[in-house]
């Protein structure tokens, strides 16, 4: 049986804080990212210096830290404030029917990446706040659709998809 030794003991539990220390100064120079397929999607984090915290799934930046250091919750928060409530709604809501504001939140405001900036963005949106219900965008007799986006008002044969206008904002 060898000797006890406590400086061994501390040596051994020295080299290992040391090498944490070193793993975590690493990981704060170098960060951190981790992709991942879940459901067939992409799922990435990222921990670095620039983006302290980023999760994005197929490309699309889901929830992370803004510019002005707010957690951002999802991709509903449309003005990055850190929460999801009637003022994105409204923001929405104003550019679909005004085309106005035209901020630099713009590209956030189509959440669901159809292309388009219209109602169903808005019901997402509106749903994530936890109010339930719609905001009425279109009615449908039939084939016909009459409703307004971000163009104008517009009457369709094929549910929205071929749009006509009868008055543009
Ligand atoms: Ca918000
Ligand atoms: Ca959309």
């Amino acid at each position: 049986m060898g000797k006890f030794s406590a400086a061994k003991i501390f040596d051994a539990v020295d080299q290992k804080f040391q090498k944490a220390y070193n793993y975590l100064i690493d990981l704060l120079e170098t960060g951190y990212v981790v992709e991942s397929r879940i459901n067939d999607k992409a799922i990435k984090v990222t921990m670095t210096a620039a983006k302290p915290y980023e999760m994005s799934i197929d490309g699309k930046k889901q929830i992370y830290i803004s510019s002005s250091g707010v957690l951002v919750p999802n991709i509903y928060d449309i003005n990055e404030d850190g929460r999801v409530d009637q003022e994105d709604c409204d923001l929405l809501f104003n550019y679909i029917l005004h085309g106005k504001p035209e901020s630099e939140y713009l590209p956030r405001m189509d959440v669901n990446g159809d292309g388009r900036i219209d109602s169903s963005d808005l019901n997402l949106v509106y749903r994530a706040t936890g109010t339930f219900g719609y905001y009425p965008d279109h009615l449908k007799y039939g084939d016909h659709t009459a409703g307004i986006d971000n163009v104008g008002f517009y009457t369709s044969n094929d549910s929205g998809e071929t749009r006509t206008y009868l008055v543009t904002w």
